[in-house]
């Protein structure tokens, strides 16, 4: 046939154009996106009518954290690779990047990149990546950059805080100098450690242990403080970072300013500060728990609306989930590993940080109904493509060029609404943060290089684990150091 597969009456939307176009699929690509109507009759193994429905390139979700070991809190990570991407198929996201941990105890990052390989080998449903996560930048660790560059990874992640994790600035001047020289984009969890580990002691003195003293411990000037440190260190060395899950309104100006500047500062913002507050920390029991994560929901709407509002003004590039999923029941051989006797409600210093929501990223933010689409799809999917060098072979419709991974939403007011229910979702983890949230949109069909993965109206999930394929990355083509070359102490 000349198409695999043909989606017809589609609102295609891109994050340049939005119209009603047919699109046509062979091995794999996209060939062919033409008026609507234009592929009438046109040979095909298979057509799917989108009837109206929106048509977007696949989510691309940058932010997962799956088969990790414990780094933030006690326990380890419920979702393995399969798990984690099993759920993100049945959101609509296509591929993701997710990370190759290095605990301060290991020297090598090849290592990490080989194990972390033989993890997701054969077991992913989507596309997949690694940032590497230096947790030890030794000198052996930072003469690997040049080959991880080799090897497809493009991006790292480093940390502010977290005992198992967290750089000083003097080893992320190293991180941030060896990036700039391989072209590697460095993401940066900025949290101020010493803020954060006073107020702790602070309030276990006094005996406030409840999961909602998890956000009071987490600050929001923790955040913007080190939030503004890293810009400086990224200006010093003129060098591109991504700051991840952003949650307070000043940061979010502190990134406002350091763009205006010129400087290569990238901003990623996540569901969990844009629909939770710290209220949902504030619930009877350990119930709490279940919306902890660094940083912690902000205190209300308004920091919510900072946050909406630096996504429809271009401050923020990305939407990720920071998927990283965690058990409310985290009984391993029928022991719980947070609550005991003693502390029935749980230690909130203990709880590890962290809400799944891979499966929920592309739905929640699009029933929210605040952006422009084309936006949208610009910040889960194409800019996540171009800022871990995917573009165009991910997070965009270019015939020839791109793979054809492809959601397909129901009509707008066709599908039945419904309110979420943990059972609907297809992750390793006993409970969503969001349910009980009505839905009036959800992914209608998922489409990876040409395959149909979900079909929500159909048998669910048809994607085969292991069908996922790692993908070798470039470089970020978003904007990079601005006098490129070497580093020049004499400038200084
Ligand atoms: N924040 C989380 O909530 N979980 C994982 C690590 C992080 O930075
Ligand atoms: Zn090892
Ligand atoms: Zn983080
Ligand atoms: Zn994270």
């Amino acid at each position: 046939a000349r198409f695999d597969l043909i989606i017809s009456n589609g609102v295609v939307i891109t994050a340049e154009d939005l119209g009603q176009y047919d699109i046509g699929i062979k091995d794999g690509k996209i060939v062919k996106v033409v008026a609507k109507g234009s592929l009438k009759g046109a040979e095909s193994k298979r057509v799917i009518d989108a009837q109206g429905g929106y048509v977007m390139p696949g989510g691309v979700d940058a932010h997962v954290h799956l088969e990790e070991p414990p780094l933030f809190g006690k326990g380890s990570t419920a979702d393995n690779f399969e798990t984690g991407t099993r759920s993100a198929v049945c959101g609509g996201t296509t591929t993701v990047i997710a990370f190759a941990p290095q605990p301060k105890t290991e020297d090598s990052l090849l290592d990490v990149l080989k194990e972390t390989h033989l993890k997701a080998k054969d077991n992913c449903y989507s596309d997949y990546s690694f940032h590497l996560l230096v947790g030890n930048p030794s000198e052996k660790a930072l003469g690997e950059f040049a080959t991880l560059r080799e090897e497809g990874i493009s991006s790292l992640k480093i940390y502010m805080t977290y005992e198992a994790l967290r750089l000083n600035d003097s080893q992320i001047l190293d991180v941030l100098l060896e990036a700039r020289k391989q072209g590697i984009t460095t993401m940066v969890h900025t949290e101020n450690d010493d803020i954060i580990n006073w107020m702790t002691k602070q309030l276990e003195n006094r005996k406030l242990f409840d999961p909602k003293y998890h956000a009071t411990s987490h600050p929001a000037v923790a955040e913007f403080e080190a939030a503004y440190r890293a810009i400086c260190l990224s200006e010093f060395i003129d060098v591109p970072i991504l700051i991840v899950h952003v949650s307070s309104p000043v940061a979010v100006k502190h990134i406002r300013e350091a763009q205006s500047r010129g400087l290569p500062i990238y901003a990623e913002t996540c569901p969990q500060y844009l629909f939770l507050t710290k209220k949902d920390l504030d619930k009877p029991g350990f119930e709490g728990a279940k919306c902890i994560c660094s940083p912690p929901p902000r205190d209300g709407p308004e920091d919510q609306e900072g946050i909406w509002i630096g996504l429809i003004d271009g401050t923020f590039t990305v939407i990720s989930s920071d998927h990283c999923p965690f058990r409310f029941d985290d009984s391993v051989n029928g022991k719980k590993t947070v609550l005991n006797e003693e502390y029935p409600n749980g230690r909130f210093k203990y709880i590890p940080n962290g809400c799944p929501g891979v499966e929920t990223r592309l739905s929640l933010t699009l029933n929210a109904d605040r952006l422009e689409l084309k936006r949208f799809v610009e910040l889960t999917s194409t800019n996540v493509a171009k800022l871990y060098g995917l573009h165009p072979q991910k997070g965009a419709l270019v015939p020839e060029v791109s793979d054809a991974d492809i959601v397909i939403w129901y009509p707008p007011g066709e599908m039945e609404e419904f309110e979420l229910d943990n059972s609907m979702l297809h992750h390793n983890v006993d409970y969503s943060p969001y349910e009980g949230r009505k839905f009036a949109q959800w992914p209608r069909f998922t489409i990876i290089r040409g395959e149909v993965v979900w079909d929500r109206d159909g048998e669910g999930l048809v994607g085969k684990k292991g069908f996922g394929k790692f993908l070798k990355r470039a470089s970020s083509s978003l904007a990079g150091s601005r006098q490129g070359g070497e580093w020049d102490i004499n400038e200084f």
